[in-house]
């Protein structure tokens, strides 16, 4: 596969109405995240995917657009956000924006004059209906809206305030790869595709991911803005297997870069069930599916890595251990991660460790889907207490949570009152103190992305999953003569590892706990490394 920047990126997700405020309105904003930029210089981050910063009634915090190319107000102007661009440039440091064409926001020009006027051309760029049919929209209840005006109903997968964009329409194609190309010009590094697998949607036959037109459109997309460009484009593709993730990302079909798959993140659901019936994670079912990613995608396709995002719960909470080991767990999985084949993605944050923000009641909650859910459940009779829980084990404001760049009042986040309480432990957790401590899960991260930077192996390196106990995630990578062993002990009890092979030396470790020979060596809790083996 010929080389890209992309391949070995690493890329920040940020959030901006939780990353940090410029003047004092309690919400973050473009020139908050401009002012901490030389905080990501300094992790080593290549590039930002930028959450959506778009006008928006924000019924959806941004992911719900009313007009693509303005920036809402309590984030900034259109200056704030050239600006951003710039003064990531002069750091290398790319900006990714987030591209929202699933759907607009029932308040976009488009929706307003397709509901206005029913013969204008705008009508046909959403997907109206006389009679609904049975498909639930993802934010509970039907997705179906009934519009008195016209008498028929529309589309909506999210909330009523998202409307579904038609995307049979040739001219509102058009139209949004004018908008891309926009941006594109504006010299952005590349864009995040949210819920693409389902812009090739066929209601009718309830066909919703990976329609016959899906890769069609992309090819038509590519060709028409970003193809010959350079810029890394990764899709949100909660549909993904391993073979329709190379038809997106095998270079050969001018698709996109990569995908978010989530296999690994519907593990600790009840299989066939939703989100919020949780079930404790296999660590073998783990091993089984990212190990799969690593092997099946070979030379016809690129892996993106992450464990966090703003609709995922935070992984010390999720997966790890945010008490005692909140630390040495946190440093567990970031190494698990990051010594792996694909472009990694750090949620903000999750270079600090940062843990779930469990909650005792439904009002302390902003997001539309968990109140939807909540709702929804009363009404199915399901107790109060068995919805808290699930909403505090993937309820998406745990990711959602106001940055603590201090132990100051609010973290330092703002001077005002902030839009969403920050979790209690800022006092403790936050970056001033992470940045101090050379111990710290920062400076894990930071070491981390310097070997990707600085060793091939950790960018093309074969992988290979070694038979370990089933708490123990081991795996070689290997580039020529060199070969590097990665191991981490994912559980709260010791666990032993036993290994043929003598190693030069340690690149990366958790713990204090000296590694000597590696036959029948015993891990201490969460206990990771990484070390350079020597000659075969
Ligand atoms: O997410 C798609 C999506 O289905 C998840 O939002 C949803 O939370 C699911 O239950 C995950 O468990 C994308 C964006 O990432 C999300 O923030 C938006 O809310 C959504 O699309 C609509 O734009
Ligand atoms: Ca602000």
């Amino acid at each position: 596969m010929q080389e890209k920047w992309w391949h070995n990126a690493v890329v920040y997700q940020v959030y901006p109405k939780s990353f940090m405020d410029s003047n004092g309105d309690g919400i973050g904003d473009l020139p908050g995240i401009t002012s901490k930029l030389d905080y990501l210089a300094k992790l080593g981050i290549t590039a930002i995917w930028l959450s959506p910063v778009y006008d928006s009634p924000m019924d959806d915090n941004g992911y719900d657009i009313a007009d693509y190319q303005a920036i809402a107000a309590i984030f900034g102007t259109m200056e704030d956000m050239d600006q951003l661009i710039a003064e990531a440039k002069k750091r290398d440091i790319r900006i990714i924006m987030d591209l929202v064409v699933n759907h607009t926001s029932d308040e976009h020009a488009w929706f307003v004059e397709a509901c206005e006027n029913p013969d204008s051309p705008e009508r046909d760029y959403y997907i109206w209906r006389d009679e609904p049919n049975d498909l639930d929209s993802i934010f509970s209840g039907s997705a179906w809206e009934y519009d008195e005006k016209s008498g028929q109903y529309y589309l909506h997968f999210f909330s009523k305030k998202q409307p579904d964009l038609n995307w049979e329409n040739e001219k509102l194609r058009q139209k949004i790869y004018e908008m891309m190309n926009f941006w594109i010009d504006k010299g952005i590094g590349g864009f995040r595709m949210d819920v693409i697998d389902m812009i090739g949607k066929i209601p009718d036959e309830k066909v919703v991911n990976n329609g016959p037109m899906l890769h069609p459109y992309l090819k038509e997309m590519n060709q028409a803005t970003f193809g010959d460009k350079e810029l890394l484009t990764v899709g949100e593709t909660w549909g993904a297997t391993p073979e329709i993730a190379k038809l997106y990302s095998n270079p050969e079909r001018h698709e996109l870069s990569m995908v978010f798959q989530f296999e690994h993140s519907l593990l600790d659901n009840e299989p066939g069930k939703e989100k919020w019936d949780l079930k404790p994670l296999d660590v073998s079912e783990l091993k089984a599916v990212l190990s799969k990613w690593q092997t099946e995608l070979g030379n016809e396709g690129w892996n993106s890595l992450f464990w966090n995002n703003h609709d995922l719960p935070r992984i010390v909470s999720r997966w790890g251990n945010d008490k005692e080991y909140r630390v040495r767990s946190a440093k567990a999985f970031a190494i698990l991660l990051h010594m792996m084949k694909g472009t990694p993605y750090i949620y903000q944050g999750e270079e600090l460790g940062l843990t779930n923000t469990p909650v005792s009641s439904i009002e302390e909650l902003d997001d539309i889907e968990s109140i939807n859910m909540y709702h929804d459940r009363i009404e199915r009779g399901f107790s109060v207490e068995s919805i808290m829980e699930s909403l505090n084990a993937k309820g998406r404001d745990n990711a959602r949570r106001p940055i603590p760049w201090t132990a100051e009042a609010n973290g330092g986040f703002t001077t005002g009152t902030p839009w969403l309480a920050l979790n209690p432990n800022y006092k403790e957790i936050n970056v001033e103190a992470e940045l101090q401590n050379p111990d710290s899960v920062f400076h894990t991260y930071r070491k981390l992305i310097q070997l990707r930077k600085d060793h091939p192996i950790v960018v093309w390196g074969d992988y290979e999953l070694l038979e370990t106990n089933s708490n123990v995630f081991a795996y070689y990578r290997t580039l020529g003569e060199e070969r590097w062993l990665t191991v981490v002990n994912l559980s709260d009890s010791e666990e032993e590892i036993s290994v043929d092979a003598r190693f030069n030396k340690v690149l990366v470790a958790n713990t204090e706990d000296e590694i000597t020979d590696l036959h029948a060596y015993k891990l201490s809790p969460w206990q990771a490394f990484v070390v350079e083996l020597s000659g075969n």
